[in-house]
């Protein structure tokens, strides 16, 4: 009789539930709060078909890898039609596959694949410029009036081609502006000649690019990560730019100009506010999952958190760009603080430690990158990886001019490559001792494999009884299913007289503990006993090769820990 009268109250409760929410609406709502977030970088991924670069099919193959490593998201840096002259960063068609990648049925395939397995799929979008071989641009270089209103023209400041119409840098470090004869003016490009600026001031670009968005919506991604945000739009009058007075700059540089007029402006943020209502218009249309739209942005802190005033989440690039390995406990401990202080309350989080620009984690923080895993896993918020990094590729700092790919590196030429290509934490993934490292079968592959692949690689780091690759799994699971990492509380703080950062996250009686040494040569043992923590606690992860000297169980009065060690501990109720 009981039962029956709470079933009868359970389906009342369902039916209440269902009239008041009779119009549609989004499920699951930011969904990446607690998630794994793992960048695919498709060139250097797998390659299905032998001619040694990556592809879609490839990475449906591996898909069951990804999901196996804990992670539930991925993101792939751009696939779509390109010449290629900026590593698919210059696309020709923002609705077409890249050839080299597959087809659009490989894609679909790719989608299905993954979202059987529950990985939810969001592409790389880059809308502040085309390739110049995209046919908007071929037709207005053919001097077409409406796809001339597409990119951004102006007239030499002398009405000559000697003199651009103003200062403006690239970010590829060259004028900002390319002058066309027949059509006698400039067109403006941030970044490569080969990548003009489009006009946002057009609405028939602004619909364009929607309309770009909705196909792949159609495909049933989960949402886009923005390229290159900050530079959507630029001052209209087209003032000069001020200088930095950065130090070391020359004149050349794009850090010489302090770009007051071509980053972070106010309609930039408005454009971007306005797609993450469309996205949710979408979604709640259809009753989906809420779609991601984070942004890629290098700008200052002020200027990054400005996209929370839109609802749209903008990475955290902090890791990357504001500690190295002469950091200390207090510095990470400052940094980590500022960025947890700054993000509004209510809003999601997130901790990136690498991507296709930057010297992978692994060599900006030589011995420490199971630390830096930890911290990204275990501060409050998503955590995102580097595809490679989960097995601590490292940069190959000897690719030769004759195989450097990445041009940036070619426009600094033979004698300065070597400093500024991004091609060193871009080769493929390692993923056995065999040839290629397991990549390919092709006799040579687009950027060569870093050589250190026969003894670094996924398959000795499964065999082995410890690796990086096990620690990131264990904390991959910990960080998406450990409720008092999904919602708990965070404190951090350090001891040992600012050697040693301590972390906290605890929701009711569950607890987890980040201890992490900056000692390089030191061991030491910390006393918590003043800290509201349970008085024994259990080890759950150790940074690689510093296990064997430590016990199973810790008294929070006496805490033991090895030179340079990162450790976890949790409370008994945390399996
Ligand atoms: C992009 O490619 C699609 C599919 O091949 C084609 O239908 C479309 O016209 C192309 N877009 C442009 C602007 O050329
Ligand atoms: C951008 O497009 C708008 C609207 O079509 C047009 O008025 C304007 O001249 C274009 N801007 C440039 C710099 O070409
Ligand atoms: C990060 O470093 C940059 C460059 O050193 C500095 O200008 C900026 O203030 C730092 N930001 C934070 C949030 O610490
Ligand atoms: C940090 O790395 C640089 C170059 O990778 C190295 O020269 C320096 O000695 C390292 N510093 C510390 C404190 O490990
Ligand atoms: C996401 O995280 C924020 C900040 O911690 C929190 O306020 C929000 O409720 C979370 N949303 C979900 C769906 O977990
Ligand atoms: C660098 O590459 C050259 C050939 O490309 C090779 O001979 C040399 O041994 C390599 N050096 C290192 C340190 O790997
Ligand atoms: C991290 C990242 O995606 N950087 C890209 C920013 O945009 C430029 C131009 O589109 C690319 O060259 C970078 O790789
Ligand atoms: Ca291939
Ligand atoms: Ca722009």
């Amino acid at each position: 009789m009981q039962t029956a009268i709470m079933s009868l109250t359970t389906s009342l409760c369902a039916l209440l539930l269902l009239l008041s929410s009779s119009s549609a609406e989004i499920f699951n709502k930011s969904w990446w709060n607690s998630t794994v977030f793992y960048q695919v970088y498709p060139k250097s991924f797998y390659d299905s078909n032998g001619d040694g670069v990556g592809d879609l099919n490839g990475i449906t193959l591996k898909l069951q890898y990804v999901k196996n490593s804990g992670i539930n998201a991925i993101w792939l840096s751009p696939i779509f039609s390109s010449p290629m002259a900026d590593g698919g960063y210059d696309i020709s068609n923002f609705t077409e596959i890249a050839p080299i990648f597959g087809t659009l049925e490989d894609f679909e395939k790719l989608v299905m694949r993954a979202h059987k397995l529950g990985l939810k799929v969001v592409l790389d979008f880059v809308p502040n410029h085309t390739s110049d071989q995209h046919p908007w641009f071929q037709k207005a270089l053919q001097g077409d009036e409406k796809y001339k209103e597409y990119y951004i023209w102006a007239d030499g400041k002398n009405k000559d081609d000697k003199t651009p119409p103003n200062n403006w840098l690239s970010l590829f470090n060259i004028p900002a502006w390319t002058y066309v004869p027949s059509l006698k003016q400039w067109y403006l490009h941030q970044f490569g000649t080969i990548q003009p600026d489009l006009n946002y001031s057009n609405p028939e670009v602004v619909e364009e690019m929607r309309n770009a968005l909705k196909f792949w919506l159609d495909k049933g991604v989960d949402g886009f990560r923005v390229d290159s945000a900050p530079y959507i739009f630029e001052d209209k009058e087209l003032r000069d730019e001020p200088r930095s007075y950065a130090p070391d700059s020359t004149p050349d540089q794009y850090t010489y100009l302090e770009p007051i007029y071509t980053a972070d402006l106010k309609p930039t943020y408005e454009l971007f506010g306005s797609w993450r209502k469309y996205l949710d218009g979408y979604a709640d249309e259809r009753n989906l999952d809420q779609k991601m739209l984070v942004m890629e942005t290098y700008s200052s802190l002020e200027h990054t958190l400005e996209y929370y005033d839109y609802d749209v989440l903008p990475f955290n690039f902090l890791f990357i760009t504001n500690v190295t390995n002469s950091s200390t406990a207090t510095d990470f401990k400052n940094t980590i603080d500022l960025w947890i202080n700054s993000v509004p309350y209510g809003k999601s989080n997130n901790w990136v430690l690498g991507n296709h620009d930057r010297p992978r984690v692994a060599s900006r923080f030589p011995g420490r990158l199971d630390q830096m895993t930890m911290l990204s896993m275990i501060l409050p918020g998503m955590a995102v990886t580097y595809n490679g990094d989960e097995i601590g590729m490292v940069d190959d700092r000897n690719i030769s001019w004759a195989d450097t790919q990445d041009p940036l590196a070619r426009i600094a030429g033979k004698d300065h490559y070597a400093a500024i290509s991004r091609d060193p934490e871009r080769t493929p993934f390692q993923w056995s001792a065999e040839e290629n490292a397991g990549f390919s079968t092709a006799n040579s592959t687009w950027l060569p494999v870093n050589p250190n692949y026969k003894t670094l690689n996924l398959q000795a780091e499964e065999r082995s009884y410890q690796s990086h690759y096990k620690i990131y799994k264990t904390l991959a699971y910990l960080h998406r299913k450990e409720p008092a990492l999904i919602q708990g509380s965070y404190a951090s703080f350090t001891t040992n007289n600012g050697t040693v950062l301590d972390v906290i996250r605890s929701s009711d009686a569950r607890t987890v503990l980040l201890l992490i040494n900056f000692e390089d040569d030191i061991s030491q043992t910390v006393d918590l006993s003043d800290y509201n923590l349970p008085a024994i606690m259990k080890l759950k992860v150790a940074s690689l090769g510093s296990r064997s000297s430590l016990k199973e169980w810790v008294d929070k009065k006496n805490i033991y820990l090895p030179e340079k060690a990162a450790l976890i501990y949790t409370s008994f109720n945390i399996q």
